[in-house]
């Protein structure tokens, strides 16, 4: 293919400040707790720069062209790592990278005083190839989902290509070459570039809105206060259960437990400490309660706890356990002990829906306040 190498610099340049334009765009709409957008904006500004730089061969002395390029360039790669590790909530080492980039950058001027074009790609490809994999190696640890996958398959990509660049320019070109040389390898180096420029930012564009929906996806379903499962939230959980029994006999136990004379608590210490014993409530389910259990707030001081894969003697006694740690709980000063009340219920033959626990609960949760309060039915 007769690609002009110029022509495809240039372009490369003007698509990757558009890019880093948008991701500047995008950041001023995210919430700041997604982190890295800065650096993630200004490394195809810095990418497109450098393709600016590079456009002006013969225009500008060759070794500014060339300095300033790869400057710019490395630039351009450390800060796609330095946002992924910001993303990420890593440490950032720009003081490791730009003391590698410093390095490498005194070792291509020697090789601009004693020309070697051969050296200087071999030397740039490498360190550029380091980069790259140290970013690789940090989204396949961290990342998840198809963003993360697209980001490291673009940077193995292109340290495979950057090797084989940095291989090829001993016996593809002479000592004398030129950056623009109508050689089959720079072509496709230039080109592979180009693409990698555009896959990066819209790969971690990608990432930021999945974090984003993530972020907006536990907010809808958290209850503000006590941090448990909204009401919808953990009955939408128990209708995908109450199938899971109807088609796979999967046994499912729930608990409706309500807080004894809570209106006791918020009538003679306030309705702020009132707030906080239901945190505190919260807390010590939890800790009675296996992974796969759910607790959600039904409402005011009444939760449900969905049991999965828990037949009727196992509820009971992981009932009779949340019981026993609420009432055995020694509350923060201020705060006044207090005891609940549990009704379990189990699936059984004829159930229509999960209402039919619901209900069942709920009589039983009455009959334990009825029978005298902090007990299970
Ligand atoms: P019982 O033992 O029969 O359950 O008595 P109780 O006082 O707990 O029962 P009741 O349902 O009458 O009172 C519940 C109280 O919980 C009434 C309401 O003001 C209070 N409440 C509901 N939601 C909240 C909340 O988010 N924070 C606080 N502080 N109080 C709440
Ligand atoms: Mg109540
Ligand atoms: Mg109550």
């Amino acid at each position: 293919m007769q690609l002009d190498p110029r022509s495809i610099t240039v372009m490369t340049a003007l698509m990757a400040a558009v890019l880093g334009a948008v991701l500047l765009g995008v950041r001023r709409n995210y919430p700041p707790g997604i982190r890295g957008l800065l650096p993630w904006s200004l490394a195809p500004m810095a990418c497109a720069l450098a393709a600016g730089v590079y456009a002006m061969q013969g225009l500008l002395p060759d070794p500014v062209v060339a300095q300033s390029g790869n400057a710019l360039l490395l630039a351009g790669c450390g800060l796609f790592y330095f946002g992924s590790q910001r993303f990420f909530g890593r440490r950032v080492t720009w003081r490791l990278w730009g003391g590698i980039a410093l390095l490498s950058l005194a070792v291509l001027t020697w090789f601009l005083i004693r020309p070697d074009y051969r050296l200087r790609v071999a030397v740039f490809t490498g360190t550029m190839t380091a980069c790259v994999l140290a970013h690789a190696r940090l989204v396949l640890r961290d990342g998840r989902g198809f963003a993360a996958r697209l980001i490291a398959g673009t940077l193995l990509l292109q340290a495979a290509v950057l090797i084989a660049r940095g291989l090829a320019a001993f016996w593809v070109d002479g000592p004398a070459s030129s950056r623009f040389a109508m050689t089959t390898v720079q072509t496709a180096y230039i080109a592979s570039y180009c693409f990698s420029v555009l896959l990066l930012s819209v790969g971690v564009l990608l990432m930021a809105s999945e974090r984003v929906r993530e972020e907006f996806e536990l907010l809808a379903t958290r209850d503000a206060l006590t941090g448990a499962l909204t009401r919808r939230a953990v009955l939408q959980a128990g209708g995908e259960e109450f199938d899971r029994w109807r088609r796979y006999e999967q046994p499912l136990s729930l608990l409706l437990l309500d807080i004894d004379h809570f209106k006791q608590v918020n009538d003679r210490h306030g309705h702020q400490t009132g707030d906080r014993v239901l945190a505190e409530a919260v807390a010590v389910m939890r800790e009675q309660l296996r992974a796969t259990d759910r607790l959600g707030r039904y409402g005011g001081e009444e939760f449900v706890i969905l049991l999965p894969s828990t037949g009727p003697e196992a509820a009971r006694a992981s009932a009779e356990r949340v019981r026993e740690a609420l009432a055995a709980h020694e509350p923060a000063p201020g705060i006044p002990p207090c005891s609940a009340s549990l009704g379990v219920a189990w699936t059984q033959p004829g159930d229509a829906s999960l209402d039919a626990l619901l209900a069942r609960a709920d009589a039983a949760l009455y009959r334990a306040k009825a029978k005298g309060r902090n007990r299970v039915e």
